[in-house]
């Protein structure tokens, strides 16, 4: 398959949403150059966000980790937020899947749900992980779909710009495979 067949593959496979009347969706790839195994060893951990998330500073969580699990996160400030509570919904550790809901916090981001996979690639010869990241929300009364959207894509980009330099880095001080 090529890079492009398995992107759609990928998508339609996961990240089909159910998008409601008042509701934006939409959904952002990111290319990195690092193996599928240590991009997941960080998107995995639902415990601990702000190992990649750039606008989080804290992560709490007092269950044990698994499916519908909270989290109590708190935000970096200058941002419209301070906290938010999040569930994981599901996590596949064999296809690189993990799905977050927001159920809390004092942000405007109702309903918010995404999903995140990854998939292996190759980039320039060697071993890279293509990561997409798509999402469903509410939108906030008085903004337009197009804000909300562009709001949080701006957010997730950020997110997968931070995911992508820190596995690169990480990937950096271990041996690179060829493929
Ligand atoms: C994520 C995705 C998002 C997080 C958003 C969109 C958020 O943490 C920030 C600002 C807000 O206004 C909402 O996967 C909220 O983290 C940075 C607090 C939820």
């Amino acid at each position: 398959m090529n890079a492009v067949e398995t992107e759609k593959e990928c998508i339609t496979r996961h990240h089909r949403h159910e998008v409601g009347e008042n509701q934006c969706s939409s959904r952002l790839v990111k290319h990195i150059k690092a193996p599928l195994n240590l991009v997941w060893e960080l998107v995995r951990r639902f415990d601990e966000p702000q190992k990649y998330k750039p606008f989080i500073s804290r992560c709490v969580v007092k269950e044990e980790l698994e499916i519908g699990t909270v989290r109590e996160v708190d935000v970096k400030s200058g941002l419209p937020a301070t906290k938010s509570t999040e569930k994981l919904e599901f996590i596949d550790d064999d296809q690189h899947i993990l799905c977050i809901k927001i159920v809390g916090g004092d942000h405007r981001l109702k309903n918010y749900s995404s999903v995140i996979s990854l998939h292996p690639e190759t980039i320039e010869g060697r071993t890279g992980t293509l990561v997409t990241e798509s999402f469903v929300v509410d939108v906030p009364e008085g903004n337009t779909k197009e804000e909300t959207c562009l709001f949080v894509e701006s957010l997730i980009q950020c997110n997968l710009n931070s995911l992508a330099d820190v596995s690169e880095r990480l990937g950096a001080d271990s041996v690179s495979e060829r493929v």
